[in-house]
């Protein structure tokens, strides 16, 4: 296993719509290997394959708690297949947008499909955080990031607190 380079925004990388896996295989699987690991070092939720740099519809998530077992979730070209009327909003945040936070809506549950790590189709329904961070990642496999949801007032402010944020970095860094 390895751990990936988390992009961060603006990268145009992150806005590119990402290809159907053609078949999982072992690259594949070992992909999703390496994402989990990263995104259990950030840490994070979820994390998707554009994040590291492959644009390949390929996403994990594991919501689990700290204290109990973790719940990793695998998937090759995952789809919704149902969303409710029913929304719900949370407080987002994104490795690719280090440090930022803001209020999204979206649908509360979802019924989705995907391929697993063995190349099993899979169909489940998932709601509350799972069915958001969920759609936060196919988000990602469409050049989609969750400031794309809310006011151009808002996006403008979390970009800008951003680039200084990364500016100070840099320079901290020197
Ligand atoms: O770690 C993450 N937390 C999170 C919180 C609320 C809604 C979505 C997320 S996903 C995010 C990790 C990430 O950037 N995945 O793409
Ligand atoms: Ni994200």
């Amino acid at each position: 296993m390895a751990v990936l380079p988390i992009i961060t925004a603006p990268d145009p990388r992150l806005k590119v719509k990402c290809e159907p896996v053609a078949a999982v295989e072992k690259t594949i699987a070992r992909l999703m290997d390496d994402m989990l690991e990263t995104m259990y070092l950030a840490p994070g939720i979820g994390l998707a394959a554009p994040q590291v740099g492959v644009t390949k519809r390929v996403l994990v998530v594991d919501v689990s708690s700290k204290d109990g077992p973790r719940e990793p979730i695998r998937m090759a070209n995952p789809e919704t297949v149902w969303r409710s009327d029913a929304l719900t909003v949370y407080e987002e945040g994104c490795l690719s947008l280090p440090e930022q936070y803001a209020e999204v809506e979206r649908p509360e549950k979802i019924r989705f499909r995907y391929l697993d790590e063995k190349g099993v189709l899979q169909e489940r329904e998932a709601e509350g955080l799972l069915a958001t961070c969920i759609q936060h990642e196919m988000d990602h496999l469409d050049g989609i990031i969750f400031v794309d949801h809310i006011s151009a007032l808002k996006r403008r402010m979390i970009l800008r607190k951003l680039a200084k944020l990364k500016k100070h970095q840099a320079l901290a860094a020197d």
